[in-house]
């Protein structure tokens, strides 16, 4: 396979707020005109995307009224055979979520948040999604006193558990990904990272229906490694879904294409996502460069899709070169995979070791070479 052609079995997904984005930032008007949501099913179906994902007012962006535009996004889903394997809902845009959704300030807001949630769960369960994507970006403050944090912990769980029950009352097949970012739009957001939202995980009523969708820009926008996130969201068996794009360190959030930020760091991830046992969509969330037309839209799309493709025969052929599995042997990776006690044994039997810690400590682990056949293969000198 060299031909880099996506087909829906590499099962490639986008929102349809990323190729449908305007490109309105905080500085500057919309550069692109709306797009309709029935032509991006088709367009990325032509493209050989798997399906789409979408927020409930995504729908809405050339026909007001909600049956008229579900039953029009319907009927090209039928056409197309497109998926959709995950929704969300806009708990952003409008200036009611100004203080957040889950956790604003205002309860009744709050009570808002969670009917407009609940009716798009009712529209996507019907669509066959299976993950329900809850980002809080509105989540936060600019002020530490204007934020009670431990109570809007509390509301925040509140607000998952109530959403729970009701999928479960339903008899949906839906389970919830939370979607960490550490600021943007607000100065500071609630969950911040892929650690702080798996230990809110761990105290909702029902943490077997609530996982994690990490996104690559929002992780570096924090300096963490997106592939030890995703590495350990995989371990706690959170990795419900996630989301690809491209990011250049710590900055505003960038959402680029899909290995147009650390090139390095996406080629690793897609190691990791194809040998790791991650087996759901792949799901880009990026942006179309402000400064494109409206044909860009769909060769940005392709973009991602194509990358990906690329970085996967490059993983296949890193992982196939007898001099990296050598390397690999060298710098003992294998190593780690063996449990550091024996069987049977316990503590009181570290005491027995014939270990000299300046030898140890004088052995080199090779790491540099393997770094080295890593890029050789990306830069396509290798394999
Ligand atoms: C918004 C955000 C994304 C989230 C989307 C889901 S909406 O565009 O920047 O990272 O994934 O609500
Ligand atoms: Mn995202
Ligand atoms: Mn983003």
């Amino acid at each position: 396979m060299t031909d880099f052609i996506p087909t829906p079995t590499d099962r490639f997904t986008f929102g349809l707020w990323t190729v449908g984005w305007q490109a309105r930032d905080p500085f500057g008007d919309a550069s692109r005109a709306p797009l309709d949501p029935v032509e991006t099913v088709h367009k990325l179906s032509e493209l050989g995307a798997y399906g789409v994902t979408f927020h409930d007012d995504d729908l809405l962006a050339v026909e007001p009224d909600r049956d008229k535009a579900i039953a029009a996004f319907r009927k090209a889903l039928d056409e197309t055979g497109m998926k959709v394997p995950m929704a969300t809902t806009n708990l952003f845009t409008h200036p009611v979520f100004k203080d957040g959704a889950f956790t604003s300030n205002d309860r009744d807001v709050r009570r808002y948040a969670l009917r407009k949630v609940i009716r798009n769960i009712d529209l996507a369960a019907s669509l066959g999604a299976k993950t329900y994507v809850c980002w809080g970006g509105r989540e936060g403050a600019e002020s530490d006193a204007a934020k009670d944090v431990k109570a809007a912990l509390d509301r925040y769980k509140e607000g998952l558990d109530t959403l729970c029950s009701y999928v479960l009352e339903r008899g949906y097949d839906l389970r919830f990904a939370l979607e960490p970012k550490p600021n943007e739009p607000r100065g500071d957001i609630l969950l911040p990272t892929i650690g702080h939202a798996l230990a809110l995980i761990n105290e909702l009523e029902h943490p077997e229906m609530v996982g994690l969708n990490p996104e690559v820009g929002h992780e570096q926008m924090a300096g963490l490694n997106f592939v030890h996130g995703i590495a350990q969201a995989l371990w706690h068996g959170k990795l419900f879904h996630l989301d690809l794009n491209g990011q250049h360190g710590p900055k505003y959030d960038q959402d680029l294409i899909f290995g147009h930020g650390d090139l390095k760091s996406a080629f690793f991830l897609v190691d990791l996502l194809e040998n790791g046992g991650y087996d759901g969509p792949r799901h880009f969330d990026y942006k179309p460069l402000r400064t494109e037309d409206a044909q860009d839209v769909w060769d940005s799309a392709a973009a991602n899709m194509r990358t990906y493709l690329i970085l996967k025969e490059k993983s296949r052929a890193f992982r196939a070169d007898p001099e990296v599995q050598e390397a690999l042997r060298a710098s003992r990776v294998d190593e780690l995979a063996q449990p550091t006690l024996a069987p049977g044994e316990t503590w009181a039997d570290l005491a027995k070791d014939d270990f000299d810690p300046e030898v140890a400590a004088a052995r080199g682990f090779h790491f540099t070479r393997l770094n080295q056949l890593a890029l050789e293969h990306l830069l396509g000198v290798r394999g």
